[in-house]
């Protein structure tokens, strides 16, 4: 077996208290069964950049780290990755900032990056580098004599072609990927878009999985991200889990549960959920006291203005509603700004009748899947899922909305508190089945198989 590289932003190190997202978990299983290495920023901050790389290894995964300078993390981190590719490729032009700094820095610390990966790969090493934060590093570590397998795989959507013309080098930075073996996207929208932008943009052309421009032929591939269903159905029936659910059941007082978890982050759609749930609430007087929407969101991204910004909007936002809303023994929104630990959390989403995912634009929605696994198989609640998170792809049985309508919102909580136990069961079935099926373990080796067959001496050759 090859060994494995994963390189990524950030590096995840294993912990015993379980509190790793799935996707962490997979990478490091996969890690430690290779006996590859994890490299990545440490989340440091030093005053200049020494190039130091900290080597370590828990629980079977070795990570190799190097700490960033405040330039790197303004230019680099905040800037490109989160001020510009982050917006853009949701959708929001408006938002994203495009500045010569900002591409200088992306640029440099995926050189510093490259540099400390250089020396760590061995010729038969399989390398999987993960996430906008790191499009050249392929191109940047072929020029550095690297002829491994090399897979990318993007977590967030691929923007439409006429919205990522508008950034500056486009064309530069998505010719980058064709240093990469195989491309992979949570979904065919984003896979689709990609091809068109090649097609359109480079004079690229697609035949089935090939995609080819000049003399350069990559895979690209559509394969949805999924969650450890088995284990977070199992921490739904914890001991920690059950003390949350009766925690919570004894503070409803016979009332219906909405719940929301969410990064606080624009693409999630937390301002135009909170709308929603006021059109309900305006809607539908017999239902007030009979419900309440539990929002958990914690910061994200704090020195982002944008972000500052939501957050500040959604602090005023709900507080406008609880107290248009509000008695004195019914509160309709919780606002909650803090993390919980996975087994928790798993409790909190059983406890909930409604899940309330309304992302406007998502490359997949991890949490969508996480509610249906947690969720009690004789007593499911319904998940309302926006239509525009990739999540909507496979969960079909999510009463799917427009997150951008308060009325398709109001309409759909109000049709998931009336729905039966026979519709419920069966959709839910219907969803677990798909979160069951492709799981993480089925995405990370769907992934990592179709690189391991890539044969680079062929990889040129477009297939008949
Ligand atoms: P994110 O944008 O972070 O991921 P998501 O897929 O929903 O979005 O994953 C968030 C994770 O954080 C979930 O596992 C969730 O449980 C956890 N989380 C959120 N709030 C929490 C809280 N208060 N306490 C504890 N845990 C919390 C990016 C992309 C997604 C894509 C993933 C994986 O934006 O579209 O699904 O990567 O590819």
């Amino acid at each position: 077996m090859s060994r494995l590289i994963v390189i990524s932003n950030r590096v995840s190190r294993p912990n015993k208290s379980g509190n790793q997202g799935g996707l962490a978990v997979a990478l490091a299983q996969a890690l430690r069964e290779s006996r590859g290495t994890w490299i990545g920023w440490s989340g440091e901050v030093t005053d200049t950049f020494t190039g130091h790389i900290g080597f370590s290894e828990d629980d079977g995964v070795k990570t190799a780290t190097i700490d960033l300078e405040e330039q790197d993390v303004d230019e680099y981190y905040n800037g490109y990755a989160n001020k510009t590719l982050w917006p853009l490729f949701h959708f929001r032009i408006d938002l994203a900032e495009y500045a010569r700094d900002f591409e200088g820095g992306y640029n440099r610390v995926n050189q510093r990056f490259a540099d400390t990966a250089a020396p760590l790969i061995e010729p038969e090493d399989v390398i999987w580098v993960h996430d906008y934060h790191m499009i050249p590093l392929g191109q940047m570590l072929r020029d550095r004599g690297h002829r491994n397998k090399m897979g990318f795989f993007l977590h967030i959507p691929w923007p439409p072609t006429r919205l990522l013309v508008s950034l500056p080098h486009h064309n530069k930075l998505v010719s980058t990927l064709f240093a990469y073996d195989v491309v992979g996207f949570h979904t065919e929208e984003w896979l689709e878009s990609f091809r068109h932008y090649v097609e359109r943009e480079m004079g690229g052309s697609v035949n089935g999985d090939f995609v080819t421009v000049g003399d350069r032929t990559i895979q690209a591939v559509a394969c949805p991200i999924g969650i450890n269903a088995k284990e977070f159905a199992e921490a739904a029936d914890s001991e920690a889990a059950r003390a949350m659910l009766d925690q919570i059941r004894a503070s409803l007082q016979d009332r219906a549960m909405i719940v929301g978890v969410d990064r606080l982050d624009y693409s999630k759609g937390l301002e135009e959920r909170f709308n929603g749930y006021a059109r309900f609430l305006k809607d539908n007087p017999d239902q007030h006291r009979k419900v309440l929407l539990t929002q958990i969101a914690p910061p994200s991204r704090g020195e982002v203005e944008s972000y500052q910004q939501i957050r500040a909007t959604l602090d005023s936002l709900a507080g406008r509603i609880n107290g248009e809303y509000s008695d004195v023994d019914w509160t309709p929104i919780r606002y909650v700004n803090q993390g919980y630990p996975r087994d928790k959390l798993a409790g909190i989403y059983r406890s909930a009748r409604i899940g309330l995912v309304t992302p406007l634009r998502d490359g997949m929605n991890l949490v969508a899947k996480e509610y249906v696994a947690a969720q009690d198989p004789d007593d499911p609640g319904v998940l309302i899922l926006s239509r525009f998170a990739g999540a909507a792809m496979q969960l079909k049985d999510a009463l799917l909305i427009n997150p951008y309508s308060p009325e398709e919102m109001s309409d759909a909580i109000l049709r998931a508190l009336a729905m039966p136990l026979d519709e419920r069961k069966r959709r839910w079935r219907a969803m677990m089945d798909s979160v069951e099926q492709q799981d993480i373990s089925w995405w990370r080796q769907s992934f990592t198989e179709r690189l391991m067959a890539v044969d680079r001496d062929t990889a040129r050759v477009e297939p008949e």
